[in-house]
């Protein structure tokens, strides 16, 4: 059966951390509860048009009063570590420009309290999408170089309240997210578009989202930065960044085709690793933007020593093919960009999907390609930690609205799982595994209409029911966890 033996997960290194992931945003709702500012977000999904079934995150699934609740859910599967955001807005509605929200630091250190006292490791990162809205208002927020002070002092407070107990910090979630689907797809906020890409008309700068990105970059760098010199020896946590990892895998054997898909993964992951592990952009992308891409300064470059970061985050579901459009003719689309070097990326080669679809339009099942984006980042980067911080199958509603059969949902983990254990098995340094996600959530764009929960929320009664994912989910982890209490 589905559930049935699960030897693989024994095969696991020792200590392992097993967990789910989720984000202030998507979870918590008390949007104005307890002195909590606004977000970007909750302005944006505000604005009519903006989320499919003109939803928001203003109750969410209500974690921020029903976290005890669901730590019990995590304690019933069995996770030693649960992945959460911090909302920004809740500890500093204003940014530095106002006082530090006491309420907000209270439910953190609630939450943190309760996670540790049931053995759960909090993996905390410091931002998923979400900032004050204080900022974007003032100075335009990750385009303007102030931010990068909001972010050092913001971090700073994190460490200083919550360092004792959290000793895994994340201090970007998909920046590659943002920058180009803030600022330059334009459909999530601050919602701008450049030049001709996609549907947007208007040109703002074609440069933005290398701004936003240079910032975000520097943002981590100084946060990264406090945290060693003033925290990292006294409270021994590590430090890390979370990116959007998509696997390119060339739609043909041709040498053009093979470095259009290494331009891809330049253009869309390599772009913030390559300078915050060696100090410089990859080099496709230099000979392809020219001026259009920052420089970094001496300071930067003298902060880098041991490369900034402990571990490298990886949010993986998906693969796409890449085509090349530099020297070929591409038919153009919403894949070809200008300033991405003219690559494609298609789910399709010879009419053939690259794996199975999902209920989003963005998600095929690929395995091989959990392996080979590991093994590439292996290499790449000379063996970094690494965690899987984001894996997992979204899906609709059942017509028939039995909500407890997920079996895709179970399929995908663990072809997903493998994939990642033969990668562990030749060598790569993988440190843990968090499923997208504990609970059914907003899911930005999609609203409440995509699901990808191990356990069902009723967005009525805001009960939660496990689905089969959840059971399988549990198995497994005590497949491992028995077995590692054998060895010792
Ligand atoms: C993650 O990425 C998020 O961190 C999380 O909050 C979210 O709920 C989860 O995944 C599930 O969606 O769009 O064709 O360029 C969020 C959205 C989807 C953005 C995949 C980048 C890459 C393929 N990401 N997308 S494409």
């Amino acid at each position: 059966t589905i559930l049935g033996a699960n030897s693989s997960s024994s095969a696991f290194p020792r200590n392992f951390l097993f967990g789910t992931a989720s984000s202030s945003y998507q979870f918590e709702g008390a949007y104005l509860t307890d002195g909590k500012g606004l977000s970007n977000w909750d302005i944006f999904s505000h604005k009519p048009g903006n989320i499919a079934d003109g939803s928001n995150g203003d109750i969410a699934v209500d974690h921020y009063h029903l976290y005890l609740d669901d730590i019990e859910l995590m304690e019933y599967i069995g996770l030693n570590t649960y992945r959460f955001s911090i909302s920004w807005a809740r500890i500093l509605p204003k940014g530095r420009f106002g006082t530090l929200n006491m309420a907000g630091i209270r439910h953190y250190d609630n939450l943190i309290n309760a996670l540790i006292g049931k053995g759960i490791q909090p993996f905390v990162s410091l931002t998923h999408y979400d900032i004050p809205q204080e900022l974007e208002d003032r100075y335009g927020g990750w385009l303007s170089p102030q931010v990068r002070q909001d972010f050092a002092y913001y971090a700073h407070i994190c460490f200083k309240y919550y360092g004792d107990r959290v000793k895994y910090w994340i201090t970007f979630n998909e920046p590659n997210v943002v920058a180009i689907r803030g600022y330059r797809s334009g459909i999530y906020p601050p919602a701008r578009c450049s030049g001709s890409y996609g549907n947007c008309s208007s040109g703002d700068s074609e440069r933005e989202p290398f701004i936003v990105a240079h910032n975000m970059i520097l943002s981590h760098a100084a946060a990264v930065d406090i945290y060693r010199t003033k925290y990292q020896e006294k409270q021994k946590g590590s430090i890390g960044i979370v990116m959007n990892a998509v696997w390119y895998e060339p739609i043909s054997n041709s040498s053009q085709d093979r470095l259009a898909a290494q331009r891809a993964q330049s253009f869309y992951m390599n772009w913030f690793l390559d300078p915050i592990i060696f100090g410089k952009y990859p080099e496709e992308m230099k000979d392809i933007l020219g001026s259009l891409l920052p420089d970094f300064s001496y300071d930067y470059l003298k902060k880098l020593k041991n490369g900034l970061l402990d571990f490298i985050g990886i949010n993986h579901y998906t693969s796409f093919y890449a085509k090349d459009c530099l020297h070929s003719t591409c038919e153009q689309g919403p894949g070809v960009s200008k300033t991405e070097g003219y690559y494609l990326r298609t789910a399709l080669k010879n009419n053939v999907l690259i794996g199975e679809s999902s209920a989003v339009d963005w998600l095929y099942v690929y395995p091989e390609g959990m392996e080979k984006m590991v093994t590439y980042l292996k290499n790449r980067y000379n063996n970094t930690p690494m965690f899987i911080t984001e894996n997992g199958f979204g899906m609709l509603n059942r017509p028939d609205s039995r909500i407890n059969y997920d079996d895709k949902r179970v399929e995908y983990m663990k072809s997903y799982l493998d994939a990642l254990l033969s990668a562990i098995r030749k060598g790569a340094d993988v440190r843990g595994y968090f499923a997208w996600s504990l609970l059914d959530n907003f899911e930005w764009l999609s609203g409440y209409t995509i699901r990808f929960g191990l356990y069902h929320v009723d967005y009525e009664t805001l009960t939660r029911t496990p689905k089969l994912s959840a059971k399988w989910y549990k198995q497994f982890i005590s497949n491992f966890t028995s077995f590692e209490a054998a060895k010792s």
